[in-house]
């Protein structure tokens, strides 16, 4: 392990010197092991001619999900938000429900496109988990449940927001779709609350290309959900609920069952990684990384790195120098879903934490396509990005943003 990461023995891309990447270095690009056996897997579902609905494949990626996760139910589905809107739909949540602003807009998106409205609650700056206290603030007559979201795969406050649900008779759902394979005081991560729902899209460390999962201890909840991945068909031509399409095909199933194979050693890329980062920005002014705490279980799928109130740039120059060494570092989740349309119009959020965190974090490259090298080169541009920062600043003035230049296709 280096004592510092290397300084760049060139330019600045940003000061004229090319990009330290010849092509960009993504955060959460796939990873993409164990094609053998993939292949094979879908090989075979070819042959048997069954390519989706409760396939073969399915079946036995649902069964090693609940043995690993250590719950009842394990039912797999199109992807993680669908999966929170079946929640919602199953769990017959309506009104309010209380969630923080600080995450992917797919958990407030979910709760709304069912015409529920999400409330908006602070996080703390320690950890960037809801924080129980608002929770129980922001309950109104009109609130149906909690929807928590595990941030970064650590475990979310979960006996206090237990203890709220209960006292106030509200439903309580997990976000968990970074927390796959992690742990609450030795208990997984999928066992907790009503249900708890998983992405495995494709830039989550554990994937099946596009997917998710919805775990839970319930029995009829976990009836009703599966009636509504199939359109609420008990039979082939028995309808008993209103439901959707929420099915996974058995190539997710394949990839997912394929990903379990190699669980241990994706998270021991990601664990090596991290440390490796940790190493090489320990002591760097202005900049810290979230820490994971020793023992913890975790699958250390998100490098967070905080700028602090203080460093020599702007969290914002700081990604933009590192865009352009072709680092595509991301400022997940900015500005955070209080700021972003429908919810920005319909009320006027005072959420200055999540206003901070928002403005602080970036999210550096890790998983298989990472390793010695890529770790020590982007600490690397962060240390000298940071050192250079007054020239950085300048090169900035009056220059297009590649960050927010670079348009989605839609
Ligand atoms: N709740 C939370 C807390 C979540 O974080 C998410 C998803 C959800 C719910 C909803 O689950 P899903 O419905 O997605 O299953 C990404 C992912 O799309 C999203 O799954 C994830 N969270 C979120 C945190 O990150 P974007 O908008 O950054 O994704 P995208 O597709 O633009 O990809 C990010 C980068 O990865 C790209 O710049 C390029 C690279 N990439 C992407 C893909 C798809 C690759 O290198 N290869 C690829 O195949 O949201």
């Amino acid at each position: 392990m280096p004592e510092a990461a290397p300084r760049l023995a060139r330019d600045l891309a940003l000061l004229g010197g090319s990009p330290l990447f010849s092509a960009k270095l993504h955060v959460g690009g796939p990873n993409v092991e164990g094609r053998e056996a993939l292949f094979r897997r879908i090989g075979e579902a070819l042959d048997r001619r069954w390519l989706t609905n409760n396939g073969e494949l399915l079946l036995e990626f649902e069964a090693r999900l609940a043995q690993l996760l250590g719950v009842r139910h394990a039912l797999v589905l199109c992807n993680g938000t669908v999966a929170l809107e079946i929640v919602a739909r199953a769990l017959d949540l309506s009104g309010e429900v209380i969630v923080p602003s600080f995450t992917f807009i797919a958990t407030a998106h979910a709760l709304k496109w069912q015409q529920i409205e999400p409330v908006f609650v602070e996080v703390a700056e320690r950890d960037h988990l809801m924080d129980p206290e608002a929770v129980e603030r922001a309950i109104t007559p009109r609130t149906t449940a909690i929807l928590a979201v595990h941030t970064w795969g650590q475990p979310c406050h979960v006996e206090a927001l237990e203890d709220i649900a209960r006292r106030h008779g509200l439903k309580l759902v997990f976000d968990a779709a970074h927390a796959f394979a992690c742990a609450d005081a030795g208990r997984p991560i999928g066992g907790f609350g009503d249900a708890e729902v998983f992405s495995f899209h494709a830039t989550k460390f554990f994937h099946t290309f596009e997917g998710g999962a919805i775990t839970t201890n319930d029995d009829d909840l976990a009836r009703r959900i599966k009636l509504m991945r199939n359109f609420g068909f008990t039979g082939f031509d028995n309808v008993e609920s209103v439901g959707v399409n929420g099915k996974m095909s058995e190539v997710g199933a394949a990839m997912g069952l394929t990903n379990l194979d190699q669980l241990d050693h994706l998270i021991a890329v990601n664990r090596r990684n991290f440390a490796r980062y940790r190493e090489a920005l320990r002591g760097l002014p202005g900049v810290e990384l979230l820490d994971v705490p020793e023992g913890a279980r975790r699958n250390f799928q998100h490098v967070v790195l905080q700028v602090k109130e203080g460093c020599a740039l702007h969290r914002d120059d700081l990604v933009e120098a590192l865009w352009a060494e072709n680092i595509i570092a991301r400022r997940y989740f900015y500005p955070g879903c209080h700021r972003m349309e429908p919810y920005r119009s319909e009320k006027a959020w005072d959420l200055p934490i999540t206003d901070r965190v928002a403005g602080s974090v970036v999210i550096l490259p890790t998983g298989t396509a990472v390793g010695d090298a890529e770790v020590d080169a982007v600490a690397g541009a962060i240390r000298a990005i940071l050192e250079q920062a007054d020239a950085v600043r300048t090169a900035l003035v009056g220059r297009p943003r590649l960050v927010t230049q670079a348009m989605r296709v839609v």
